[in-house]
């Protein structure tokens, strides 16, 4: 019997050398690693979880909750990762829609996350920060040298729901060749060995901290310093002991804003990489600067995995995200033709490759409409390549904002906004942040004689959005401009208010 990622895994790990390190007293080997999740697997075995049913966990960040994701691949569950600050409502659409048998949450939200859960008969148990909690109590006394799950390449690993454009949230089905073949990829792109030992301050609930970070970890046999959150004096404090990080641009902010940053700190870390949202060329070339290091940016998608990468050696150039990563095809085509656009013309970015998700859970019609003919995914991102390789991403050909990292979709945010009493309409753009890159802002029109404010918008969100989705400043206005299709045009509002957050004094919006 084979388990496809997880053998490879097994195969990297190097025994009794430190894979999680938590702090100064607390390590975790793999070996021990290993064995809690070959325990928490037999748990699950114990609880009736088989190959192919989902497994839902809202944790904390901890080691033990990444030990849950390992015993989830030795098991064949497929894992399904949810932001941990998603509200109850948010929860009971991703429950009734991915119908996990087990929900795995933090003690103190049980009962509430049992309502919900109950009737889609999903099991709920606990874990907190500290391990504790009924996941692993059921785990304790089981034995370690669980038999791992027959999966092929082509099985599920993990679900991870990203918004969509239009109506609902889609389940991207990864599976665990997609898993294994990126970071094979990107171990080898950006040199990851045993000797590595990465800054992981990214949450755990996405791909970019539990495939690319904790994945490429795992592969290469290296090791990381687990930080619940990131925080940046706690980053730069780290810094003489690792060799790595890995960021969104917010981080690289956050860090430049440090006066401890300098070469010095820096002197033991030979990469920065950065993803998952635009890095300012600005940034790039303060912290090239102040510590010497080119940051690598790369490009990736939840459902494709990283698709380019800047080069290890040779120029990393700011503005840019690199090359196609080997096996990945990268093209640019004409949006109304769906021809291939030669260099330096900008169009559609479609992406090909072992990196591309399966499809969207229970969505065949919606999956097969982000596919072209010839089997290329298309990204949504407006992109070119240019005359030496290297893709540039321009624009998005769909309406999202990413702020700190995170894709917040407008249609979900103005569909509650446009709920609330008193409210005709609502246009929910991004605009320049200097913290988070873009700040979601929404422009509202009241009904004449509403009594509305921000205050009383941003209450009845509470309940109903993650607090990142919420705007951070909404704007009251007569009308909303439209095109002559009547369609709002949110460009426009885009120019209008593009210097409300940066007018003001950073880190004070
Ligand atoms: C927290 N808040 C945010 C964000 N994070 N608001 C907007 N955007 C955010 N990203 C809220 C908090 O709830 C808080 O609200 C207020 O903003 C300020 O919180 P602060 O303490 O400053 O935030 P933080 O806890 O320090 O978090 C900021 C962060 C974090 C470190 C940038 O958001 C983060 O770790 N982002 C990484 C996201 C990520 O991993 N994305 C990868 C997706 P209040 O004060 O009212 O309570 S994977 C992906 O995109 C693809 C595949 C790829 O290519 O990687
Ligand atoms: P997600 O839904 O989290 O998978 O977000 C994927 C989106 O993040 C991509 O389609 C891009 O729009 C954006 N993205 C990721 N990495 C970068 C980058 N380096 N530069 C610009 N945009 C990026």
């Amino acid at each position: 019997m084979s388990n496809h990622l997880f053998d490879a895994m097994r195969a990297a790990a190097p025994g009794d050398a430190p894979f999680i390190r938590i702090d100064d007293t607390r390590t975790w080997t793999y070996d021990d690693a290993f064995a809690l999740s070959g325990r928490i697997a037999s748990a699950m075995d114990a609880l009736g979880i088989r190959p192919g049913d989902r497994v839902a966990a809202q944790v904390e960040k901890s080691a033990e909750a990444l030990i849950l994701y390992l015993a989830c691949l030795r098991s064949g569950a497929v894992y399904l990762p949810l932001n941990t600050a998603y509200t109850l409502a948010e929860l009971d659409y991703f429950i009734g829609d991915a119908e996990p048998r087990l929900v795995v949450v933090a003690p103190a939200a049980r009962g509430g996350v049992e309502t919900i859960a109950k009737p889609h008969g999903a099991i709920v148990e606990t874990l907190d920060t500290d391990g504790s909690g009924s996941l692993l109590d059921l785990a304790r006394d089981e034995p370690a040298d669980f038999v791992d799950a027959s999966r092929s390449a082509d099985d599920l690993a993990a679900i991870l729901y990203t918004s969509g454009t239009t109506g609902r949230s889609k389940g991207a089905m990864l599976t665990h060749g997609n898993l294994l073949s990126n970071a094979l990829t990107l171990r080898d792109y950006w040199r990851v060995t045993s000797g590595d030992r990465l800054i992981h301050a990214l949450p755990i609930f996405h791909t970019h901290g539990l495939f690319v970070a904790t994945n490429v970890t795992l592969l290469s046999g290296a090791s990381m310093f687990l930080l619940s959150k990131f925080d940046a004096d706690e980053v730069v404090s780290l810094m003489p002991q690792a060799t790595m990080l890995m960021g969104v641009p917010t981080f690289y902010v956050r860090l430049l804003q440090s006066p401890r940053l300098d070469r010095g700190a820096v002197a033991s870390i030979r990469l920065f990489i950065s993803g998952s949202a635009p890095l300012l060329a600005e940034t790039h070339t303060e912290f090239h600067a102040r510590t010497g290091h080119a940051i690598l940016e790369r490009y990736g998608m939840t459902e494709t995995n990283m698709n380019t990468s800047n080069p290890y050696e040779g120029k990393r150039i700011a503005g840019t995200v690199g090359f196609p990563l080997p096996d990945v095809t990268v093209r640019v085509t004409d949006p109304a033709s769906g021809l291939e656009l030669p260099p330096e013309e900008t169009g559609m970015i479609e992406i090909k490759g072992p990196n591309v998700f399966k499809g969207y859970w229970r969505m065949p019609e919606k999956t097969a409409a982000e596919f072209t003919a010839d089997g290329f995914f298309i990204s949504g991102d407006l992109g070119k390549i240019d005359r030496e390789g290297y893709v540039h991403i321009v624009g998005r050909g769909k309406d999202l904002v990413i702020s700190g990292g995170y894709n917040i979709y407008p249609k979900e945010v103005e569909g509650e906004i446009d709920q609330i009493e008193g409210v005709v309409e609502s246009a929910v753009i991004g605009v320049p942040h200097p913290d988070f890159g873009e700040g979601v802002t929404a422009i509202v029109v009241c009904k004449p004689g509403a009594v509305l404010d921000e205050k009383t918008i941003v209450s009845a969100l509470q309940q109903r959005l993650a607090r990142y989705k919420q705007p951070k400043r909404i704007i009251f206005a007569e009308d909303l401009p439209r095109n002559t299709m009547g369609k709002v045009q949110k460009n426009i509002l885009r120019q209008q208010y593009a210097d409300l957050y940066t007018r003001a004094i950073p880190g004070k919006v």
